[in-house]
């Protein structure tokens, strides 16, 4: 019984990942714009893949603000929280607030149940660069990397890769300097990203996400760390919005 268990986990799984050896879109980081993408790419019928650092995909949302565990959405989003069945507060002010813990599970399913695989536990360390152009990921275990052992990754081709692993931009910032490349950017280089002001932080994720590389792409707080925009803190009508914007690009451009 013990070995049965054992052999359906070990096959299942290598089939999964031997299936996203060849993306579409490899994303990296389950956060909330990562997740939408992921959804919306999938159902529009493509290769997808999350590669989520953590064993949590659903990055901030679940901690809500403060470990307070609500969540705040501008009114225009509703529709998309009925599409998604997540249930929220509406009061007479242009803000809704939704329980995190609804929306972080809501959202990893919409785009589980649509057809995208995410990898938990497992971070891109790096890119696949060739002929001028990000063409995949390179990816290793977590725990292999935070102990800084001296193992080997695997590589994953990917037609494009959506950096959307938060506030710093990191992995942006490594492709820049590993490939000795100007970024599509106004310094040509990842700017950082600036402190708290909602309005205008919310407002710019949107207007950030976008290509940034010839098969590179950015979204959520990536884009504001890499185009130099402020922070907005926890609302996430915006973080729900580029996940869209990057989709429906990569739909347009890429794939
Ligand atoms: O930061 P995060 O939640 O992504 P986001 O879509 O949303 C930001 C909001 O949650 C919040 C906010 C309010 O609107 O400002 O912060 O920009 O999630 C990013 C995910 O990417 C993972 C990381 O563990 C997190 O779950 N991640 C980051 N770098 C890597 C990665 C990497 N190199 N490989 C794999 N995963």
């Amino acid at each position: 019984m013990e070995q049965l268990i054992s052999r359906k986990i070990i096959r299942r799984y290598l089939e999964k990942l031997e299936g996203a050896l060849e993306l579409d879109a490899a994303i990296v980081g389950a956060g909330p714009s990562g997740l939408v993408c992921a959804g919306e790419l999938a159902r529009a019928g493509r290769r997808v893949a999350i590669f989520e650092r953590t064993l949590k995909p659903g990055g901030g949302i679940w901690g809500g603000a403060m470990l307070y565990n609500e969540i705040v959405l501008q009114k225009e989003i509703t529709p998309f929280l009925e599409a998604a069945g997540i249930r929220y507060e509406s009061g007479q002010d242009q803000l809704v607030t939704a329980d995190s813990i609804e929306v972080a599970s809501a959202l990893i399913y919409r785009a589980v149940h649509a057809g995208a695989r995410i990898f938990n536990g497992v971070t891109v360390e790096d890119v696949i660069f060739k002929h001028d152009r990000v063409s995949g990921v390179v990816i290793n275990w977590s725990p292999v990397l935070d102990e800084s052992w001296p193992v080997d990754p695997l590589m994953v081709a990917a037609r494009c890769v959506l950096d959307a692993g938060g506030h710093d931009g990191l992995l942006s910032a490594k492709v820049a300097r590993k490939a000795g490349v100007r970024l599509e950017t106004e310094s040509g280089e990842v700017m950082g990203e600036k402190p708290m002001w909602a309005e205008k932080g919310e407002e710019a994720t949107v207007a950030n996400t976008g290509r940034i590389y010839p098969g590179l792409y950015v979204s959520g707080m990536a884009a504001n760390g890499v185009r130099g925009s402020f922070r907005m803190g926890p609302i996430f009508g915006g973080m729900i919005l580029s996940g869209q914007k990057a989709a429906r690009l990569i739909l347009e451009e890429e794939v």
